[in-house]
C-alpha cells in the first residue's frame, strides 16, 4: 500500500461516503473533545481533580477512526490520549467526567487512574498507562476472534509514535502478522513523547515504513484531516474484517498542549513551535471546510459549540456532585473474598 497524505485544505471535501449527519457528528466530537480536554485542566487548576490529559490536536484523527469503528461488533483497545475515540464510539461526557472526579459511579469505583476509562458497554479495553501494555492484549482479543470463526469483527489498538519503541510493540506487530489476525494498528503521531522529540526516538522517523519488515501494509495519512483518517482506517478495518489480516496505519499530527497537567511543555519545546502547528489546528480546519460545503452555516457552528458547552457544564455538576466510593469498599475487586490487608 502506497504512503498517502489526503489533503484537506478547507473548501475541498473529499467525504468517502459519508452523509451531511455523519460529517456533523465527527465535528460534534470534535467540539466535545476539546471542551472536556479544557474542563479537565480548569478542574485541575481549580485542585478538584489530581490529573488530566490533553488530547489538543488529536480530535481529527479520534473523531475520523471513531467513525470507522463498527460499534457493537469491533473491539478497542485505546491508550490514555484517546478520549476522542472513546466519545465517538458511545463513551459519555458524564461517563469521562465520574472518571475525572474519581466517583463510585465510574465504571472502576473511582480507583483508576483519572482519564483512564472502560467500558464493557461499548466495547472499550481498558487504557493503561503502561506503555504498550494493550497492544499484546488487542492482539489477544483479535487472536480470540480468529480462532471463533467471528468475521466481521475487528480490533482497534492505538498508540502513541514513542510507544512503537517498546518491545511489546515489535512483539505484537510480528504475532499479529504471522497469524494474520485482524487488527488495526493506529499510531497517532504527535511528534513528542513527554519530552522526547522523534528524531531522540527512532532511526526510522516514518513509523509506518516499519510495517513492510513485518510483512504487513502500512499508510500514513494526515491525521489533521478527520476525513483522511476515517478514510485510511475504514479500508484496513474492513480488510480485518474480512479476513485480509493486519495493518499499520500513522497519522500526523500534533500535541498542541503539555503531555498532561503534570509537565510543562515550556521547559523541553519552543513557543514557536507550537504557535506553527496551531496554524492548522484541526478544529477551526474543519470547521471552515463544513461551512464552506454548505454542510453547516456559521449559526449551526454557534449553536452546536453551545450545545455542547451545556453538556459538558451538566455533566461536570452532575459527576461533581456525586460521593466517592465508601472507604468500606477499598479493597473491593481487589482481595478476593472478605479479607482485609491489615487483618
Ligand atoms: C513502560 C512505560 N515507560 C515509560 C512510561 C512513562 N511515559 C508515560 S507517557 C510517555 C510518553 C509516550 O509517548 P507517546 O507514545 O508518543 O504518546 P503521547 O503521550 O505522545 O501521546 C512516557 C515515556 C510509561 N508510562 N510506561
Amino acid at each position: 500500500m502506497a504512503k498517502t497524505m489526503t489533503s484537506a485544505a478547507p473548501g475541498k471535501l473529499e467525504r468517502h461516503g459519508l452523509t451531511d449527519e455523519q460529517l456533523r457528528a465527527i465535528f460534534r466530537n470534535m467540539l466535545m473533545q476539546r471542551q472536556l480536554d479544557n474542563r479537565g485542566f480548569q478542574l485541575n487548576r481549580q485542585g478538584k481533580i489530581p490529573f488530566a490529559l490533553g488530547s489538543e490536536g488529536h480530535e481529527a484523527i479520534q473523531a475520523g477512526a471513531a467513525m470507522a469503528f463498527d460499534r457493537g461488533k469491533d473491539v478497542l483497545a485505546p491508550y490514555y490520549r484517546d478520549l476522542g475515540l472513546a466519545l465517538g464510539i458511545g463513551f459519555t461526557p458524564l461517563e469521562v467526567m465520574l472518571s475525572l472526579f474519581a466517583r463510585a459511579a465510574d465504571h472502576n469505583g473511582g480507583r483508576q487512574f483519572p482519564n483512564h476509562y472502560s467500558s464493557r458497554r461499548i466495547g472499550m479495553m481498558s487504557f493503561s498507562s503502561i506503555l504498550a501494555a494493550q497492544i499484546p492484549h488487542a492482539v489477544g482479543a483479535a487472536y480470540a476472534i480468529k480462532y471463533r470463526k467471528e468475521a466481521g469483527r475487528a480490533v482497534l489498538v492505538t498508540f502513541g509514535e514513542g510507544t512503537t519503541s517498546e518491545g511489546e510493540w515489535h512483539e505484537s506487530l510480528n504475532f499479529a502478522a504471522v497469524h494474520a489476525l485482524p487488527i488495526v494498528f493506529l499510531c497517532e503521531n504527535n511528534q513528542w513523547a513527554i519530552s522526547t522529540p522523534v528524531d531522540k526516538q527512532m532511526g526510522q522517523p516514518e513509523v509506518w515504513k516499519r510495517g513492510a519488515g513485518y510483512g504487513m501494509p502500512a499508510e500514513r495519512f494526515d491525521g489533521f484531516d478527520p476525513l483522511a483518517t476515517y478514510d485510511v482506517v475504514r479500508r484496513a478495518m474492513e480488510r480485518a474484517r474480512s479476513c485480509g489480516g493486519p495493518t499499520l496505519v500513522e497519522g500526523m499530527c500534533y500535541r498542541f498542549l503539555s503531555h498532561s497537567t503534570d509537565d510543562d511543555d515550556r521547559t523541553y519545546r519552543t513557543k514557536e513551535e507550537v504557535d506553527r502547528n496551531r496554524q492548522h489546528d484541526p478544529v477551526p480546519r474543519f470547521e471552515r471546510v463544513l461551512v464552506e460545503n454548505a454542510i453547516m452555516t456559521a449559526a449551526d457552528v454557534d449553536s452546536m459549540k453551545k450545545d455542547v458547552l451545556r453538556e459538558t457544564n451538566a455533566a461536570t455538576d452532575e459527576a461533581e456532585a456525586l460521593p466517592y466510593a465508601p472507604p468500606s469498599e477499598l479493597y473491593t475487586n481487589v482481595y478476593e473474598g472478605a479479607y482485609e490487608p491489615w487483618q
